[in-house]
């Protein structure tokens, strides 16, 4: 099929001012009556609407029933022939069966609730309409259903009339929202479900009912989401000034999700793993995790819905800045420094690869087959950072005014990315034209910095060079505005002062890199400094920099900058690392790291840092981190070894620190899910984990007592994972005891199934087969196949890459069957497959053959086909 292309964007040629919906619910046969009203905006007289795979049961313009010469209606599109040329009615009746949806877009069910997802394009779904962002209408719909199957009815907007239907068992409600969106924020939910309920007052003095809705029995484990969503409600008028604007606000759990949650107008739906918190069943990653996404959806009030995207090329306009926006809500409840570090991981860890393989795209698409599978970590994550890039080159009151004149000019608005950056330049007087590059291009920049001090001129001169790698379509880049946040360290800890600066734009601490290569030359530095580059990671690059070992180690003890404290414990281990890995490929024993070794014990040991920090530089780079560093050729179980050998230089140098630590942070007061008491249970499974890592008796027992006792899901689920990490034979009947536990528990379950697939064994493979005839895993339901499937692809390194392809050979089989039924779960899942090309020759082969066996299977979904397609390029 063709393309679209952002090129070939033209406006719809009809508007559609207002949507009157009427659904008569019913498991297998639901009747939907859509009154549409249409207003040509030129002199088109087709009219085409999209469906997909809908039945049509009638069709009336202005009253009239149409005749059969007068249209024609496939299940994926209605053409109206010789519509009036001023505004009339349609009237469009359709039929779906919500049971048999197991895409789980449009109308469906999940246990026992029919609810909606219509992002990107689920509303075809459910009527024949204009499904493209850019058609703004007034919605009003009313809901029908069984009373005893349905007390509960649902829909965006205000609630109005609502009422039994005599005789029939049927009752109804009516909902209306006032404010013009795009169908994609269409919802509607109808179950029987339980709620907590509570109130928020604006910035304004209005009363707005907060309600959140979940399986009867949940009700105490969504209290946690309702505080985040009345804290993310105040956070947005203080940091930004927008304030709630309908009389409710309603989320629901659902436990049948393809994504994490959705932003529809008034009626958020979330994936339940999402909502449900309590500390039984949630670990401290969870509830920041809720925290987060309850607050990303709830901003989307703001960016996304009042002001929308003009087309889906345009995706980032909404998701890069919302999740920009919930990085910074979090920032401000947790602490800042460990927050970027956090997301820094996630984005190195799923975009850096994203980027640099096959699916490479920009932030802003310019061409896609299949939207669905453009909800990236390009698009979302390097769409956040480009965002705040932004704030840094403007500064945060420069940021501020330009979200202001975005917020006041665009309310309302189908708006694109040319229009958010105008707002910036007008607000502040900046030229951004270099800056959106940032959306067009594709890649991960490499910047190399090289420092040279001349100590007779007290001058210190940095070179920073840029360099965009080729990526799908574009062979050539241009330079790009890049912002270095930057301090040169002295001797004593403290940045340095210099006199003055020339050969680069340079705003208080931020370097402006510009061009290819630049030499920024600082006059009146008293002493040889040691470079600290890219502070708080203040630009989506690859910094390569020669700095000394010595270098390294003392920004580990002594930068200001908390995250380049960790970046530098960083690039010290992921340098031993690699140098170990091919040191094991070639046969020989890596070296121990003393240096290095002392670096993290004096991290670990300085109480003046929070523990929450020092967890994160005690977490060396995944195996996934090494084998990205080292790009081609790559032997993931030499990478396997080389990790699990320096763990256990760590464990043997700072062993009796490890557990005086351990010991000392044991003594803990009582479950609180707060960011400082999640600290130091952090720190303390970091060291656990470590400690295990050796198979030493002492710490295997330490895991197991743990796992026994703990009052928390994160303590056990961590000592749980310890043993599982090192794959020891004591994770075996801890494995079978959890399952027992919480055996009626889906979520936390899926917890189990993912660290089943996680231990590095070969026997993991033959285990997760076997998992997927256990009553407690389902195809149907997307958790449970990430939890599984996608854990076995992500987090199992040396076991999905085994080098006789049968690892790739699962995850191929299983894609393929889950593919008829649920596409965009089973494209998502393929795109473990994206670094197939940096393996060894043997294992590269082996994938190759699983993709090609994939791409030519029969009757692929367009979802499917587009990953492998573009995998295979
Ligand atoms: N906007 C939704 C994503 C829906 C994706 C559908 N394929 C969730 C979010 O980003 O907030
Ligand atoms: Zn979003």
């Amino acid at each position: 099929e063709a393309p679209f292309r952002l090129a070939d964007y033209a406006p719809p040629a009809f508007d559609i001012t207002h949507v009157d919906l009427d659904f008569r619910l019913d498991r297998t046969e639901t009747r939907v009556l859509a009154r549409l009203s249409i207003r040509p905006r030129g002199t088109a007289t087709v009219l085409e609407l999209v469906g997909d795979e809908l039945v049509l049961a009638g069709l009336s313009l202005d009253g009239a029933p149409l005749a059969a010469d007068a249209f024609t209606a496939t299940p994926s599109l209605l053409t109206v022939r010789a519509v009036p040329d001023r505004p009339f009615l349609l009237e469009i009746e359709t039929v779906i069966d919500p049971s048999a949806n197991t895409k789980l877009m449009g109308l469906y069910r999940s246990t026992g609730a029919y609810c909606t997802q219509c992002e990107a394009e689920g509303f075809r779904r459910i009527t024949y309409f204009l499904d493209r962002p850019d058609v703004l209408s007034v919605y009003t719909t009313r809901i029908e259903a069984l009373k005893s199957e349905a007390p509960l009815l649902l829909a965006n907007g205000n609630p109005g009339a609502h009422g039994d239907i005599p005789g029939s068992g049927r009752h109804f409600a009516v909902w209306h929202d006032p404010f013009p969106k795009p169908s994609y924020l269409f919802a509607l939910v109808a179950g029987d479900l339980g709620a907590v309920k509570d109130s928020f007052t604006t910035m304004s003095g209005r009363k707005v009912d907060l309600a959140i809705y979940c399986e009867h029995g949940k009700e105490a484990r969504c209290l946690y989401a309702m505080d985040a969503l009345k804290r993310s409600m105040r956070w947005d008028e203080t940091a930004f000034g927008r304030e709630y604007d309908l009389d409710v606000f309603n989320i629901v759990a659902v436990s049948d999700f393809n994504m994490g949650a959705m932003e529809n107008k008034g009626l958020n739906i979330f994936n339940d793993k999402y909502v449900l918190a309590d500390p039984n069943t949630a670990t401290d990653v969870d509830y920041a995790n809720v925290e987060g996404v309850i607050a990303h959806e709830y901003f989307h009030n703001w960016t996304g819905n009042r002001i929308t995207c003009r087309d889906w090329f345009q995706l980032c306009l909404k998701e890069g800045l919302t999740v920009f926006r919930d990085q910074e809500f979090s920032s401000d409840m947790r602490s800042r420094a460990v927050k970027r570090i956090a997301d820094v991981r996630t984005l190195q860890a799923r975009q850096f690869p994203e980027d640099g393989g096959p699916l490479a795209h920009p932030v802003r698409p310019e061409i896609y087959h299949e939207i669905s599978n453009f909800y990236t970590p390009t698009v979302y994550e390097k769409g956040a950072e480009v965002v705040r890039m932004l704030q840094t080159i403007l500064g945060e009151d420069g940021f501020r005014r330009g979200m202001d004149l975005y917020f006041n000019r665009h309310d309302g608005d189908a708006a694109t990315i040319e229009d958010f950056l105008a707002c910036f330049a007008e607000a502040t007087g900046e030229d951004l034209t270099q800056f959106s590059l940032w959306y067009s291009q594709a890649g991960t920049p490499q910047v190399a910095a090289r420092g040279e001090f001349d100590a007779r001129h007290r001058r210190y001169r940095l070179t920073l060079a840029q360099s965009i790698p080729a990526t799908p379509g574009q062979p050539v880049k241009r330079p790009m505005q890049i912002p270095v946040r930057f301090g040169l360290i002295g001797p004593n800890g403290e940045d340095l002062d210099f006199a003055s600066v020339s050969g680069a734009r340079v705003d208080g601490d931020v370097i402006h890199l510009t061009a290819a290569s630049q030499t920024v030359t600082f006059e009146g530095v008293s002493t040889r400094p040691v470079p600290s580059l890219l502070r708080g990671f203040s630009a989506p690059v690859r910094l390569a920099i020669d700095a000394s070992a010595e270098d390294l180690l003392f920004q580990v003890r002594a930068d200001r900058d908390p995250f380049n404290r960790w970046q530098a414990a960083q690039t010290l281990a992921m340098r031993s690392l690699v140098a170990g890995a091919s040191a094991t490929a070639e046969g020989r024993n890596g070296a121990a790291e003393p240096a290095l070794i002392d670096a993290l014990g004096a991290v670990l040991d300085d109480e003046k840092l929070e523990p929450a920090f020092r967890a994160q530089v005690l977490q060396i780079p995944s195996e996934a981190d090494i084998a990205r560093e080292i790009g081609e050729n790559v032997d993931p179980d030499a990478v396997a070894a080389s990790r699990k050998r320096l763990r256990l230089a760590i464990v043997s140098s700072l062993g009796p620190r490890l557990l005086a630590v351990h010991t000392a942070l044991g003594a803990e007061q009582s479950y609180s899910p707060d960011a400082g008491n999640a600290g130091v249970r952090a720190l303390r499974n970091a060291v656990l984990d470590l400690m295990v890592a050796s198979g030493s008796r002492a710490a295997v027992g330490a895991a197991v007592w743990q796992f026994e006792t703990a009052d928390n899901m994160t303590d056990r689920l961590a000592a749980l994972a310890a043993l599982c990490h090192a794959a020891l034979p004591e994770r075996l009947s801890a494995l079978h005891t959890f399952h027992e536990a919480y055996r009626s528990d889906p979520l936390v379950l899926d917890k189990w199934l993912t660290l089943e697939a996680s231990v590095p064994a070969p026997e993991t493979l033959d285990r997760v087969k076997a998992l997927l005839a256990h009553p407690s895993f389902a195809a149907s339901n997307p958790n449970r196949v990430r939890a599984l499937v996608g854990g076995f692809a992500s987090l199992n390194q040396a076991q999905f890459n085994r080098a006789d392809g049968a690892g790739y050979d699962f995850v191929a089989d299983f894609v393929l069957d889950l593919d008829r039924r649920n596409p965009q779960t089973a494209a998502r899942l393929l795109v473990a497959f994206r670094s197939w090309r940096s393996m060894e020759p043997v294992r590269r082969a082996a994938a190759e053959a699983a993709l090609r066996r994939i791409a030519s299977a029969p009757k692929l979904s367009p979802d499917t086909l587009d990953i492998v397609t573009r995998t295979l390029a």
